[in-house]
């Protein structure tokens, strides 16, 4: 047992050290090479929506990034995309109807967003509080 632990601390010193190095660009490209073909990263420069997608922003009036959802798609949980109470405003560039939830699962009193419209600032109540967000 105690052989056996050695090369698992050993792996562990070499990955904290190599997290620590690496510089904050590589750390921001890995949660973009987990994502779903369903899930586009939006860039803080991009303030459209492609057709098709739910846009999720950071900030009010679309900016500060995102996330767009492809129609279609359900996403349990945004801290999956680190995007967990985060959203401050959307557009819904799709034909269906989507609703936001305060909590992950799809669970909350669920926000209408509309098909072909936009919310260009959360209420204060809600902003940086989606968690999931689902056709409905
Ligand atoms: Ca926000």
């Amino acid at each position: 047992m105690l052989i056996s632990r050695v090369p698992v601390v050993a792996v562990a010193i070499v990955s904290a050290a190599a997290f620590s190095t690496a510089p904050s660009s590589a750390a921001a490209i890995a949660p973009r090479a987990a994502l779903a073909p369903e899930v586009l990263h939006i860039p803080p420069t991009q303030r459209s929506c492609p057709p098709n997608y739910i846009c999720l922003h950071q900030d009010n009036n679309f900016e500060g990034g995102g996330y767009a959802v492809l129609a279609g798609y359900d996403l349990n949980f945004l801290g999956s995309l680190g995007f967990n109470d985060q959203m401050s405003s959307w557009r819904n560039a799709s034909s269906k109807r989507y609703c936001w939830y305060p909590d992950w699962n799809f669970e909350g009193v669920a926000r209408v967003m509309r098909a072909e419209s936009e919310v260009h600032a959360l209420t204060f109540e809600e902003n940086d509080t989606p968690s999931s967000v689902a056709s409905c």
